[in-house]
């Protein structure tokens, strides 16, 4: 037997041990582990078997990295069927995260008793699958329809107490599994109690499946797995168990050849190795107990905010009494909706105002912090001042990070008498909302600040992104070139709105000139008039824009933009004043409008997006295509399910996407250059993906 499941005997009980570090996925020597297991069992003549997980957790689902590869037998769902089918009374006991082809192993086994820890769920619809190993089959009649479909639909987690309730498992006991187990499986041995397949339950109630299937379809914004979950468990309302089992194999293969599979994964594993930096192998970092921020507008409220809830003490540095008042009153807003939705108690909401956070106007409080954020006004000369007064009152070994979303880290950093010491760390907007962090190393940072900055990332929750310098970064920067192909397409025909809808339908959450009004007008009308004066005669600048702003529209929080915010409302409906302006700056440069196809609008953003990203990529700026891929994941509102901008371009095949850029600089040769990296990869036949391999 193969030394994936440890066989053992206790008295009558045959106990099979599930030991596959770290997390007991069901790769092929599990599952088969799990069928010699069951068989010998059997054959010694035994009463009862106790499956379990030893280290950190029960079965935390199929082996994500073999799918893609032919599948070898023992198939899992076999397995689920082999170990009910035992005439044995067996048994589940439960502890970590039981998920997916985990928890349909322990559905198929007659009892379940879990520690009061365990959490378990079907997640598969967040790798663009449905459970394929009889968990539709099998949850639904336990739970019922309902709730099935919704842990099967959000993929969501849960607890053992809501487990018990839903009869998804029999019993919470304290303690270590194979204990609890074993006194479980005796006990129900000595009630007489006999074998409980789910499979031969009744089959569960149907409901309107049409209906869910639609509602689901379109909760999904383009994600198509959640629907398919719902016609699986219909099969389980309309079929005989078996076939039922057949019809859910059959929609789970079907997802298993889609994109959206392959960029699901994609991001399942690019999110975990985007923080894993060969270079920091090896480094500690520094340790980090209490941060500076300075400047307490939103940014610095947030950032002040994330810090706080993740057990860091604060102290914040602002101009003036008053401003230092505006940004605790930001601070303890955010944190009342932390207390609202149930992340923190009272208690600590007192105890994070009072104790751990600190206000100050005076640049000498910030003389014990391990490490300061500065996120001032985005001006090289304010960010030098800034930082010339923490490299006078900073104790040595504190780190001085900035903010800054697009200026010169290494400008900065020679401001100071201790460049290693400093780098940047861009948060996005708010701060304690969103996932990415951009972690920009300058030509002079030491390698343990680097590390820290990772490190500050992990305890904040964040995915943490390596970035080079130049201007924008690695999202900025990509962001700038694809909004520029937004405003060309604009001015030769196309409307805001038709390019949001396009782009929303694709799959981002949402489109840029929603996002440009959500960011607010004046922010882009301050950079075009800081870049105008260097501007290359070559580039396309609309202007209609600058009039909207000249008026005072800058958006959303004047209440209109690019859209009409009405009072209470967060959508907005369409600016006839836009189409206006429109019009007549095309009229203006002589242009005749012409219709493009949504499809026309998505590949020429894209084509724009992965462009740029490949010369990000080339440059060294992102060491690794998946660092793209996250930052435009956990930062740019880009669907999960395409993967991230590289990953979508290798689906779609690189020779197509660079033949498209090719065609769009017969038009425009200045903005489409192609990007050297893309050019190489396409005449070796590689892809994006064959450099993530080779960076692993
Ligand atoms: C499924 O079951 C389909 C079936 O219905 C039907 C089949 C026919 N496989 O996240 P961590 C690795 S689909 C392979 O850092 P944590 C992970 O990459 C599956 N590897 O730890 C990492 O490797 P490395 C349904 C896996 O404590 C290491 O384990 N199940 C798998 O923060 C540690 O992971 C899921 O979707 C896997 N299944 O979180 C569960 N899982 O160290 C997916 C993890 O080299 N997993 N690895 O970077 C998770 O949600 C989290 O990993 C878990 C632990 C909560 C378990």
């Amino acid at each position: 037997m193969s030394e994936a499941i440890v066989y053992e005997r206790v008295g009558d009980i045959a106990v099979l041990k599930a030991n596959n570090p770290p997390v007991n996925a069901l790769g092929l020597a599990v599952r088969t582990g799990l069928i010699d297991g069951i068989a010998r069992a059997e054959s010694e003549g035994t009463k009862a078997v106790l499956i379990y997980g030893e280290g950190r957790t029960y079965f935390a689902g199929a082996d994500i990295r073999e799918f893609g590869k032919p599948p070898a037998e023992p198939f899992l769902p076999d397995v689920c069927n082999r170990i009910e089918a035992s005439p044995l009374l067996v048994v589940s006991a439960m502890h970590g995260t039981a998920l997916g082809g985990g928890l349909e192993i322990a559905l198929s086994t007659h009892y379940r008793i879990a520690v009061p820890s365990a959490r378990m769920g079907l997640p598969e619809v967040h790798l663009g699958l449905i459970p394929g190993a009889t968990g539709t089959q099998r949850l639904p009649r336990l739970t019922g329809v309902e709730k099935a479909l919704e842990i099967m639909t959000t993929g969501r987690q849960i607890g053992a107490k809501q487990a018990l309730d839903l009869g998804v498992i029999d019993r919470i006991a304290d303690g270590e599994p194979r204990e609890i187990g074993l006194a479980y499986v005796q006990e129900l041995l000595d009630a007489g109690a006999t074998r409980r397949p789910v499979g031969e339950m009744p089959a569960p109630e149907p409901i309107d499946f049409d209906a869910a299937y639609d509602a689901t379809l379109a909760k999904g914004r383009g994600q198509i797995s959640p629907a398919y979950a719902v016609r699986a468990v219909q099969a389980a309302c309309e079929l005989p168990f078996a076939q039922g089992v057949a019809r859910e194999r059959e929609l789970f293969r079907e997802l298993m050849g889609t994109d959206q599979r392959q960029g699901m994964i994609h991001a399942f594993f690019s999110e975990r190795a985007v923080g894993k930096l060969p270079e920091l192998k090896g480094v500690e970092p520094r340790s980090l107990s209490a941060v500076g921020v300075i400047g307490g507008g939103t940014m610095g409220s947030g950032i002040a905010t994330a810090c706080l809830l993740s057990g860091l003490n604060v102290v914040l540095l602002e101009m003036t009494a008053e401003a230092a008042d505006a940004a605790r009153g930001r601070i303890e807003g955010n944190l009342g909706g932390a207390l609202k939705r149930g992340k923190i108690s009272q208690t600590r909401f007192d105890e994070l105002t009072s104790k751990a956070l600190s206000l100050s106007t005076d640049y000498h409080s910030l003389g014990d912090v391990d490490l300061v954020i500065e996120a001032v006004f985005e001006d090289m000369d304010v960010k030098k001042q800034v930082f010339a007064q923490l490299d006078a009152v900073c104790k040595p070994g504190a780190i001085l990070a900035s903010n800054t979303s697009y200026l010169d880290i290494n400008e900065i950093a020679a401001s100071t008498s201790r460049p290693g010491d400093v780098i940047g760390l861009h948060f996005f907007s708010p701060a304690h909302v969103m996932k990415l962090l951009e972690v920009v190393v300058a030509d002079a940072t030491a390698p343990d600040v680097v590390a820290t900055g990772f490190a500050l990332g992990k305890t904040l929750g964040k995915i943490s992104v390596r970035a080079g310098v130049c201007d924008g970064f690695i999202g900025n920067r990509i962001l700038k070139s694809y909004r520029t192909c937004a405003d060309h397409m604009v001015l030769d025909g196309a409307t805001p709105y038709q390019i949001d809808k396009a782009l929303t339908a694709f799959g981002f959450a949402m489109g840029p000139f929603a996002v440009a009004d959500l960011a607010g007008l004046d922010i882009g009308w301050a950079t075009r008039k800081r870049l105008a004066p260097t501007r290359d005669p070559r580039e396309r600048v609309p202007t209609y824009t600058d009039r909207l702003c000249e008026g005072g529209n800058f958006g959303q929080k004047t209440g209109k933009g690019y859209y009409v915010y009405e009072a209470g409302k967060r959508a907005g409906v369409p600016n006839p004043e836009v189409t206006d302006l429109i019009e007549a700056e095309r009229a203006e440069l002589g242009l005749t409008p012409r219709a493009f196809t949504d499809e026309e609008i998505v590949r020429r953003y894209m084509a724009a997006m992965i462009n740029e990203a490949a010369k990000v990529v080339g440059e060294g700026i992102a060491r690794r295509p998946l660092d793209v891929d996250m930052t435009l994941l956990f930062g740019y509102g880009f669907p999960r399910y395409n993967g991230g901008p590289l990953k979508w371009a290798d689906m779609q095949g690189l020779d197509k996407v660079l033949a498209d850029i090719r065609a769009y600089a017969a038009e425009d040769d200045y903005f489409w250059q192609p990007a050297p990296l893309l050019e190489k990869l396409v005449a070796e036949g590689r892809t994006f993906d064959d450099l993530n391999k080779e960076a692993a």
